[in-house]
């Protein structure tokens, strides 16, 4: 069975739920993981006065019985603290960039509905859901990691494809940036933002390592695995572009130095690469829809968030006549929280991906799978298959 994820809830309303369905029974939950992915989501500089409300604790309500899955869905709430939706303010004039126009539009609610289901606060059931699919990638030694290298007009030093280290330390500072130099910079960036009344938005990386080669699959369009994280990655709010690997880079580059070299070096054990590796990653760890081994790698881009203290040019829906944008609480800069809910996002594609192939109804028939295949493919060369 494939694996589900659904959220629901408002922003202000009683909670956040995530709904995972398809998980294998006997795997066992890490409540530590899971809260400590939550609490990550919350931090980083710039974010506005919510996050220091909320406490984001886990309540995992089915699915699971002394702290290990049985095989059913899986129903995690979030509770707000914050949690005032009958009484919450009207808005009137919808602020550019959000989806409080086109939602006035499309559902004939008022805008109040429209922001509190739009709200990145949905974004906690993500990570809930990711943190759950790491448990499971962690058994097969899968590790994601991410990091900010970009926040308005500061940037950390450009690299086409960064190596797994380049993600080392991404969690020492509050804008996520590895980088010391580029994170002093990237805070001013933000201050400044705020100062002005203003928004900053930025990019960031996820990488995956130990991904075995295999996932995915070029004989469908969506089953390819490179077109199910551009889209997993270009769902979270605010994401405005995806590149897989060099991205677009790849464009300028002739094919010969675009490809990355194949090598080989037998394994000693059963290796999720089958011994198989290459010498440079422009692909980011994926050729046809399939993985070949190599770290993935996904860069994305954010667009400043659309909530302006300094508000820009809308107009009043029950007049037409022009007004100033709405004005609500939000965050100043939030790319450092979102490339935490890119992680989650990468692991519940690569958790999918992962059962897609080795899927059992337990995990023990999962690990029997996966043994199989690992051994196979380290075996491939000798021509034993
Ligand atoms: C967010 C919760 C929201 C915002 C922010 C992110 O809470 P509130 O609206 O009560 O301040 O702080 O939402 C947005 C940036 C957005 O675009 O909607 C969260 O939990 O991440």
């Amino acid at each position: 069975m494939a694996l589900g994820f659904r959220s629901a809830g408002e922003s202000h309303g009683r909670g956040i739920f995530a709904l995972v369905e398809g998980l294998p029974a006997g795997l066992e939950l890490d409540r530590h993981l899971l809260d400590g992915e939550l609490s990550r989501r919350r931090c980083g500089y710039g974010r506005g006065g919510r996050q220091r409300i909320e406490a984001d604790a886990a309540d995992i309500l089915s699915g699971a019985r002394h702290g290990i899955t049985n095989g059913c869905p899986l129903l995690i709430a979030i509770w707000n603290r914050d949690s005032r939706l009958e009484t919450a303010p009207e808005l009137y004039a919808p602020r550019p960039g959000h989806a409080d126009l086109a939602g006035h539009l499309k559902y004939g609610v008022p805008i109040r509905d429209v922001l509190e289901r739009a709200s990145a606060r949905e974004t906690a059931a993500r990570v809930a859901c990711g943190a759950v699919c790491r448990m499971l990638l962690r058994k097969f030694g899968i590790e994601i990691r991410s990091r900010v290298t970009r926040i308005g007009a500061a940037a950390a030093p450009a690299k086409a494809v960064p190596g797994w280290n380049d993600f080392e330390g991404a969690d020492d500072n509050d804008v996520r940036c590895p980088d010391r130099r580029a994170a002093v910079a990237m805070r001013r960036e933000i201050d400044r933002a705020s100062a002005r009344g203003d928004t900053a938005g930025g990019v960031f990386e996820v990488a995956a390592r130990g991904v075995p080669a295999g996932l995915g699959s070029y004989a469908q369009w969506d089953r390819r695995l490179d077109a199910r994280l551009a889209a997993a990655i270009m769902s979270i709010p605010a994401v405005k572009g995806v590149e897989i690997g060099a991205g677009f880079a790849l464009a300028g580059m002739p094919g010969s130095l675009a490809v990355d070299p194949v090598g080989y070096s037998a394994p000693k054990h059963p290796s999720p690469d089958g011994g198989f590796f290459r010498r440079t990653n422009n692909m980011g760890g994926i050729e046809g829809g399939v993985s070949n081994g190599m770290p993935i790698i996904v860069r994305a881009a954010m667009k400043p968030i659309p909530t302006l203290l300094n508000p820009a040019p809308s107009v009043d829906i029950r007049t037409g006549r022009r007004a100033k944008a709405s004005v609500e609480r939000s965050d100043c800069c939030a790319v450092p929280a979102a490339s935490v809910v890119g992680e989650a996002m990468v692991a519940f594609v690569l958790a999918d991906a992962f059962l897609e192939k080795f899927g059992g109804d337990s995990m023990e028939e999962i690990e029997r799978n996966y043994r199989g295949y690992i051994r196979a493919i380290s075996r491939r060369r000798t021509g034993k298959h």
